[in-house]
């Protein structure tokens, strides 16, 4: 097999994701950082063509987006990242797809910090993202949203930890969930790696 090479940004919350999918999956791939506060974007355009991070490359394959890269390393690990079941696996692709193409109030209310907390107001818009959020974490089979650690797993442990930076940590078993996703070692291990990203 070619060997996997993942090129990740510094505090890119996509790169996050895509290199815990990895860490899921037990494939092997090494990490190129780029340093996306840097004004010059050569470096970047070499890589990614979208000029967006994370791209996941193998030979002459590149993958671009972070969806797009879970689903190839799921194919490339005999399904790691995605239940047994196809009712589950689709429901699984849903929550990830929602996350990916959802929760605008967020995405621009709540910058991700890796290293500083904060503190936001409520509104109304972003109390409807915030419930629905719950209401997924609610569904959660357990520690993890199936089974077996997955993709929604990945995707969702950054709003987790995003959602706690801002002093927002849920009670019940969403908040069972959101605690579950913080103190889960793998991804405690990329949060390690994604701070180290910023003095690469
Ligand atoms: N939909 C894309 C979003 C990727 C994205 O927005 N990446 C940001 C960092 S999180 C980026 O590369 N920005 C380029 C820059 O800041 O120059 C994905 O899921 O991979």
């Amino acid at each position: 097999m070619n060997e996997l090479q993942l090129v990740v940004g510094t505090d890119s919350t996509w790169s996050i994701r895509a290199s815990l999918c990895l860490q899921i999956s037990g494939l092997h791939c090494h990490e190129t950082v780029i340093n996306l506060s840097d004004n010059n974007k050569t470096r970047l355009k070499r890589y990614s063509a979208s000029m967006l991070v994370p791209v996941l490359i193998r030979g002459e394959l590149k993958i671009h987006d972070s969806l797009a890269i879970a689903e190839y390393i799921n194919e490339l690990s005999s399904g790691s990242l995605y239940p047994e079941s196809s009712n589950e696996r689709a429901i699984a692709r849903s929550l990830c797809a929602e996350l990916h193409s959802g929760f605008n109030q967020l995405r621009s209310t709540c910058p991700f910090y890796i290293d500083q907390t904060s503190t936001i107001i409520i509104t109304p818009e972003l109390d409807t993202e915030l419930t629905r959020i719950k209401n997924i974490w609610s569904s959660a089979q357990g520690e993890f949203m199936f089974k077996n650690a997955g993709a929604v797993d990945a995707f969702y442990a950054v709003l987790a930890y995003r959602l706690a930076s801002y002093g927002i940590n849920f009670d019940g078993k969403a908040g069972l969930y959101q605690r579950a996703l913080l103190d889960w070692h793998l991804f405690k291990d990329v949060m390690i790696k994604a701070n180290d990203w910023r003095s690469t």
